[in-house]
Order: structure tokens, then C-alpha cells, then sequence
């Protein structure tokens, strides 16, 4: 039983040489586990010659205790260790500034967009939405598009398989409102239309605001006068409007209109018109009775004018470096 002695020497040696907590523990189970070295030597004394068994057993016992005492006294030191260890490297500097938190901001088309639509709710106009899906009758045959008009031609409308198609304009909404809810109706139709158009100036998804003004007695010169009212709201000055005449298929008269910058051109800004007596008589409104008028404006356009904006693809590609500028 020279190998005792060893043993326990051993073990104090693979203790002391333990440099972490998962090193110490394994020395534990090795020597004083179930099946451990010293277990083991227990498990022998049965083996021994009686008159040896007792101080061989007393032996092992004293030799357990001493280990497990120096492993005890090994973790102390090991987990005094690794708290002087977290304290050194996890410091924590509670007087770094913060890393703060950046505020969000409206994208200028809805910034535009919920200016023109506080306007015009101020003018008595309601917010009237609709699909953006769209069938042909009320994206073009209602409105006066004849089955040959260009604006029908496969190049200017996403159509879907079904037959369907993606609106080209709001004016559909105005054709539902209208068979809804009759006349008199002072509406304004904001949302987002599709073209297959992409240049410099066209996106294929763009963003328009159209109104509707159908009553008793409406005339050319309410329609100027709501225009004058709504552009010197929304550029927050006096301003100078052209009208020239254009045509459309649903007014008649037609005319665009152009404002005179404060650099002295003349930018377009709207398009507009008395609506079209075929249109009213498509939604069963009798143009003998009523008359009204309509206009339409692109709202990324708008936006372009009002805050100098000079390429419209920016709107589109959602670079905060733009987007910020309008918090
Ligand atoms: C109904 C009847 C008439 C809406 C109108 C315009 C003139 C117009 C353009 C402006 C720039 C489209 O976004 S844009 O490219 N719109 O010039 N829109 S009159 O007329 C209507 C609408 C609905 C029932």
C-alpha cells in the first residue's frame, strides 16, 4: 500500500496545477468521483487481509479528506481569480456617453401628401380612397376612354392575367364615389397609380392627388378660384397661375396649369377641367341638372417644387441621408 502516499501526492499536484474551475473539477472526479482512483481503493480493502483493512481504510478516509480540503481550498482561490479577472476586463464606463437613439422621420411624399389632404379637408373636401386594383370600366370606359385611345395601349398599363389592371390614375375612385353617392359630391382622391413609364422623370408607381366637385351651378371660375386658394396654401405665397388649354377625354373644357416660380418660369403643376357630360352620364348624374369640375396633380411633382428636389428617383430609394433631411 506504498502507492497510497503516491496517490495522495499525485492528486495534490494535479489540484495546485488546476488553473480553472472546470481543470479542478475534473481532478475531483478523477480521484474522488464514483469511479475514482481513491473510490477504487475503498472498493479494494475488501480484498485485504483483515488485520489490514482497518488502518488501510483509515488511511484512505484521511487521504480523502485532505483532498477534498485542498480542492475546496483550490476553488476558493480559482473563483476569487476569475471575479479580480471579470472585474479587470468586463469593466463597465458608466460615463461613456450613450449610444442614443436616432428619431424617425416622415417621408416628404407622405409630408406632402398629408399637407395637400389638411387643405382640401379645409376647403370641405373628404378623403375618398379606393383599390388599387382596377377593372377597364372604371379605370377607362367610364371615364370617356375610348377602346382605341392610347392611353389604353398595352404600353402604359400593367395588366394582370385575370383581365384586371393596375390603376393608372385615381379617377376610378371618383367613378365609384359618384355611383355611390350621387350629387351633389366634393371629394379628393389620394393614393398610389401605376404606368409603365420609367425615365428620368416617370417611375412606374407614382403617387396622385385628384378632386371632384360636382353641384348645382358649378363653374370654370369656382374651379380657378379653389386652385388659386389651394397653390398659395401649399407654396405659403401669393402665386400666379396660367391656365392653357389641353385636352383629356373626361373634361371638357380641359386645361393645364402652370405656376410662375419665384426664379420667373412658368413649371406646370395640374392638370384640370369641367368634367365631361358622357362621364356624368355613365355614373347617372344628368349633366342638364349638375356640372362640376375635376383636377389631378402628381404629388411627387409637388413635392419636387416645393423643396427643391431635383431628381425624382430619390424619393424612391429610401437613402436616410435624404429622407432626413425632411424630419
Ligand atoms: C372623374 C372625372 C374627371 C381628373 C383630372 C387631370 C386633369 C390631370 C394629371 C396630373 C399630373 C395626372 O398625375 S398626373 O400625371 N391629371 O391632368 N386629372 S383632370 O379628372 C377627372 C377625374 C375623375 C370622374
Amino acid at each position: 500500500m506504498s502507492s497510497l502516499p503516491q496517490l495522495l501526492k499525485q492528486a495534490q499536484k494535479a489540484v495546485s496545477g488546476s488553473v480553472d474551475l472546470k481543470e479542478l473539477d475534473a481532478v475531483r472526479i478523477k480521484y474522488l468521483g464514483r469511479k475514482g482512483l481513491l473510490t477504487n481503493e475503498l472498493r479494494g480493502l475488501g480484498k485485504l487481509p483483515a488485520e489490514q483493512r482497518a488502518s488501510t481504510g483509515k488511511e484512505i478516509n484521511e487521504i480523502n479528506e485532505e483532498l477534498a480540503l485542498a480542492i475546496e481550498s483550490r476553488q476558493a482561490v480559482l473563483e476569487a481569480a476569475g471575479i479580480e479577472m471579470s472585474l479587470a476586463t468586463d469593466r463597465l464606463d458608466v460615463t461613456l456617453p450613450g449610444r442614443g437613439q436616432s428619431r424617425g422621420s416622415l417621408h416628404p411624399i407622405t409630408r406632402t401628401l398629408r399637407r395637400m389632404k389638411e387643405i382640401f379637408t379645409l376647403a370641405g373636401f373628404k378623403i375618398q380612397l379606393g383599390p388599387e386594383l382596377e377593372d377597364d370600366y372604371h379605370n377607362f370606359t367610364a371615364l370617356n376612354i375610348s377602346e382605341n385611345h392610347p392611353a389604353r395601349a398595352m404600353h402604359d398599363t400593367f395588366y394582370l392575367d385575370s383581365g384586371l389592371l393596375l390603376r393608372t390614375h385615381t379617377s376610378p375612385v371618383q367613378i365609384r364615389a359618384m355611383r355611390e353617392q350621387g350629387a351633389p359630391i366634393r371629394l379628393i382622391a389620394p393614393g398610389r397609380v401605376y404606368r409603365r413609364d420609367s425615365d428620368l422623370t416617370h417611375t412606374p408607381m407614382f403617387t396622385q392627388v385628384e378632386g371632384l366637385a360636382i353641384g348645382q351651378g358649378i363653374s370654370f371660375a369656382n374651379l380657378k378660384s379653389l386652385l388659386y386658394e389651394f397653390v398659395s396654401h401649399f407654396f405659403e405665397r401669393e402665386v400666379q397661375l396660367r391656365f392653357r388649354p389641353s385636352y383629356f377625354p373626361f373634361t371638357e373644357p380641359s386645361a393645364e396649369v402652370d405656376v410662375l416660380s419665384e426664379s420667373g418660369y412658368w413649371l406646370e403643376i395640374l392638370g384640370c377641367g369641367m368634367v365631361h357630360p358622357t362621364v356624368l352620364r355613365n355614373v347617372n348624374i344628368d349633366p342638364e341638372e349638375f356640372t362640376g369640375y375635376a383636377f389631378g396633380m402628381g404629388v411627387e411633382r409637388l413635392t419636387m417644387l416645393r423643396y427643391g428636389v431635383d431628381d425624382l428617383r430619390l424619393f424612391f430609394e429610401n437613402d436616410l441621408r435624404f429622407i432626413q433631411q425632411f424630419a
